[in-house]
């Protein structure tokens, strides 16, 4: 069911338009009648004209409702329908509105209002779902408390903040914490609940559930536990307290994201909240407790703090993202949090910044605000606050924002309000500073060094290339973190952080013995690209060197990079000494295995083909693959004596525990393995495989031997073993295309939607498949198109029944200017044909003529 969505002209938002809205909500009260197609919605709001409202329009939201009546303080009104909502005649003095509306939720394919996902009802309402459920003022500044009466025959029936009453088929709930319709939510259905208790700090007894369907209850026990640690740790860290007597956690099998925040009752993608460790990998574990985290934190930042206007959303979700990175480095190791988060930045925000989808932390405008989820609005905006941490210091960090909660508590806020607060705590101007809230793109700061008589100086150049509607950009603040080691090893001077304010500027190092080995943006104290002319052996050096644990890990990755642009611009053979540095660091035992495991990954295929770009180059997608595996061959023959011993070394035995350790040992033990089915047939892996007894191990194996194209019996025994469990098997749809060869990937993935556990119904599944083609750099480019093709037909398939996210993944086409003129010609075929389909909607309308139009 999509919206009425013109294939021209949509409606564009602008962040200058803003105008409060006219009347304040005083109340709210729903009554629900469930029925799978025929759910009927009562609603009682109590308004009151604002007296200094510039504009007293009285315009309510609505969008796929039947109005059934209305009424003005019990008197039927003739309300007048208009595009994406309704207007009344009302009164100049408060009064109470009422509606009747009916709703659809077992055809709501959208999963955005109310839907019904394995026969359970459930909601999504941010950003602007409310108003598929009943006419509304849907827009954050709006606040109000909600009272919420469900009426149905289900076994449980939630909504948010506390429960005041329940019977026979009937359950009341009240929220007295006003909050913006966004946060509103109800989930209804046959569910069990995983229970805990929180005693907050001043005595408060909190009653805690994950509910699941019948059958999951013994996947809770972890994500019950990261609830608790985030409760305590948001206690410790920030000084903030729960506010409600309950807070349940539902899991949801069909939902568009990871996870919501809503007041009291967040509901989860099931994939981010059930864990076990004989379905999930201990990614899944960090993640979902990152993500349990993550929704928690959005208590205080997003729900008594929440956002003026959608343009403000990195208001809340860059300070979430930061504050549950701030967490995961606390719970687990910070320098492989940093790495693991700067790698993904990398994968997933440089390429938006760096293309036609590029936009600023704060958009100044939008056509439909689900495609401003993004890696920008989150990760950047979370380095954003990384920065301005920095600037100001621990200390005064905290000191901006204990202010921040105790001044804008309860309000719809914007990033004005935000900086303000860091202004006011530290008296520091950050007019310049704000600049990376508004302008777009990847900073590309170049560095050049001098040294003379003892002194020792670097000079920065910053320049930003232009981005859609940004040509031209001003010099930001940049800090830059900076220590200095001596030729031999030791540190002469430790991290200090440089502020570039210029477009040019340089800083000078005094009574220096010789000229030092500089080590520059140390734990990537800014999202910037740092060019800098330096030789694979300065990188090696560093890589054994380096005091910053980030930056050994950045040489490495420097270094590894290099090897690779090598061996596909000039046939270059894998570098020997770089071999033999990796081959001396996987062996020095010493050495933290996480760390090993991560320099041990190769950069990404698609990381390499945007560096061949940034450089001038036209990247061909499968001489990189080829490269990618000569290396990895190389590698392995080179470590081939010393694996067997390795492998035996890094495995961890006894019971599986998803700690950071643990964690980080088969992680380089799974590498290890990797190598070694290389060279020996697989038997290790098999092995492996046959005595796993949990996933970790498992996946590692079956992922090692179907690399390797000896999986087929392991893959089938793993589709047998998990057909029933819908997690464990999008990691097996997703695996046979992400270990596919480049000509095989797209008939792979195809076969795969034909396969009777594929559904276009299910975010998951099609995003295990889809996102998975996608995945696979050199499969998805290969010359024939046929990646490309297929990613557009189901593109366009799923545009109907799932709009958002079809919005979401036509995104993989956005580094189609990289490419050759053949490939770009495909892609943009691809892209033309998405665009011409009639009925297109909005969401999709507006991501593909964006990358068509740059
Ligand atoms: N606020 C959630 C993310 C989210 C956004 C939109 C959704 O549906 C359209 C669902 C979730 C978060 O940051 O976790
Ligand atoms: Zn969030």
């Amino acid at each position: 069911m999509n919206d009425a969505a013109p294939n021209a002209a949509p409606q564009t938002f602008y962040l200058k338009d803003y105008k409060p809205f006219g009347y304040e909500v005083e109340s709210v009260k729903l009554t629900f009648q469930l029925s799978p197609n025929a759910t009927k919605v009562h609603s009682a709001i109590r308004f009151t004209p604002k007296a200094d409202a510039e504009d007293n329009r009285f315009f309510l939201h609505g969008e796929q409702l039947s109005l059934i009546s209305a009424k003005i303080d019990g008197t039927p009104v003739t309300a007048r329908l208009v595009d994406g909502g309704l207007e009344c005649d009302v009164p100049r003095t408060s009064f109470l509105w009422e509606a009747e509306v009916e709703i659809d939720p077992a055809a709501n394919t959208a999963l955005e209002g109310l839907y019904m996902s394995n026969g359970m009802y459930c909601t999504q309402c941010e950003a602007e779902g409310f108003r598929k459920i009943t006419y509304y003022p849907d827009r954050p500044d709006v606040m109000s408390t909600f009272t919420v009466r469900i009426e149905g025959d289900e076994p449980v029936m939630l909504s948010n903040g506390n429960p005041t009453g329940a019977g026979e088929g009937w359950a009341e709930w009240h929220d007295p914490w006003p909050k913006p319709a966004y946060l509103f939510a109800l989930v209804a259905g046959d569910l069990v609940n995983h229970p805990g208790s929180f005693t907050t700090k001043s005595g408060k007894d909190v009653e805690l559930n994950i509910w699941v369907r019948p059958g999951d209850e013994g996947k809770c026990a972890f994500g019950m536990e990261a609830l608790k640690k985030s409760m305590k740790w948001d206690e410790d860290v920030y000084g903030l307290e729960y506010d409600l007597d309950l807070f349940n956690i539902v899991a949801v099998d069909d939902f568009n994201m990871g996870a919501m925040e809503n007041k009291g009752l967040n509901i989860f993608n099931s994939s981010c909240v059930l864990a076990s460790p004989e379905t999930s990998t201990d990614a899944n574990f960090e993640r979902i407790e990152a993500i349990i985290a993550h929704e928690y934190f959005h208590n205080w930042t997003g729900n008594r703090i929440t956002c003026r206007d959608w343009f403000q959303l990195c208001l809340k979700e860059g300070l979430t993202v930061f504050r549950d990175a701030q967490f995961t480095a606390d719970m687990r190791s910070e320098p492989v949090k940093r790495i693991d988060d700067v790698i993904t930045l990398r994968a997933r925000q440089f390429p938006e910044d760096n293309g036609p989808l590029a936009h600023p932390p704060r958009p100044e405008e939008f056509q439909e605000i689900n495609n401003f989820y993004t890696a920008t609005v989150y990760e950047k905006g979370a380095e954003v606050i990384g920065m301005l941490k920095r600037l100001v210091g621990d200390d005064n960090y905290y000191k901006a924002l204990k202010l921040y909660f105790e001044r804008h508590d309860g309000q719809a806020c914007t990033i004005e309000d935000w900086l303000k607060v860091f202004e006011d705590a530290t008296g520091r101007d950050l007019s310049q500073f704000k600049l990376w809230y508004s302008q777009a793109g990847t900073p590309r700061v170049k560095v050049t060094e001098d040294y003379a008589d003892g002194t020792y100086t670097l000079t920065f150049e910053q320049s930003t290339p232009p981005t859609p509607g940004q040509p031209d950009k001003a010099p930001r603040v940049i800090p830059v973190a900076v220590g200095l080691l001596s030729p031999n090893g030791g540190e002469v001077r430790g991290t200090e952080v440089l502020e570039l304010t210029e477009a040019k500027q340089s800083f000078t190092f005094g009574g220096l013995a010789s000229k030092p080995v500089p080590s520059i943006l140390r734990e990537f104290s800014a999202p910037v690209i740092l060019e800098r002319e330096t030789t694979n052996s300065e990188r090696a050096f560093l890589l054994a060197h380096d005091t910053d644990p980030f930056n050994r890990w950045e040489a490495g990755n420097a270094l590894a990079k290099e090897v690779r642009v090598a061996m596909v611009l000039d046939g270059a053979a894998p570098d020997a000494a770089y071999l033999d540095a990796l081959e001396k660091l996987v062996r020095d035992d010493e050495q933290d295995p996480a760390f090993r495991a991560l320099v041990l990954s190769p950069p990404s295929q698609s990381d390499i083909a945007q560096t061949l770009h940034e450089r001038g180059h036209t990247p061909d997608p499968q001489k990189i693959y080829d490269a990618a595996e000569t290396f990895t061959q190389t590698l392995a023959q080179q470590l081939e004596t010393s694996l067997p011993r390795l492998y035996a070394a890094t495995t961890v035995e006894g019971p599986y525990v998803p700690d950071a350790d643990g964690a980080g040992k088969r992680a380089l033990n799974g590498r290890i393995l990797s190598l070694l089915t290389r060279l020996d047939g697989g038997e290790q892996a098999a092995r492996q495989y046959a005595s796993a007894d949990n996933m970790t191990q498992q996946y590692a194996a079956l992922a090692a031997l179907m690399k390797a194209e000896k999986g087929e019996t392991q893959s089938k025994a793993f589709f047998e073993q998990w057909q029933d469990d819908r997690l464990v098997m999008d990691k097996w749809f997703a695996l046979q295309i992400a270990c596919a060869a480049p000509e095989t990937t797209a008939a792979t993935a195809k076969e795969l939607t034909q396969h009777p556990l594929f559904s276009m119904k299910n975010p998951n599944r099609f995003r295990a498949v889809m996102g998975a083609l996608a995945g696979n750099h050199a499969g998805f480019h290969h010359a024939s198109g046929a990646g490309y093709q297929l990613l557009a037909e189901n593109l366009i398939a799923l545009d109907s029944v799932n709009p958002q996210t079809t919005a979401r993944m036509c995104a993989a086409f956005q580094t189609w200017k990289r490419y050759d003129s053949e490939r770009q010609a495909q892609i943009q075929a691809e892209l033309e044909r998405i665009l011409a389909t009639s009925g297109l909607s909005r969401d999709t309308h507006e991501m593909v003529s964006r990358m068509l139009s740059a």
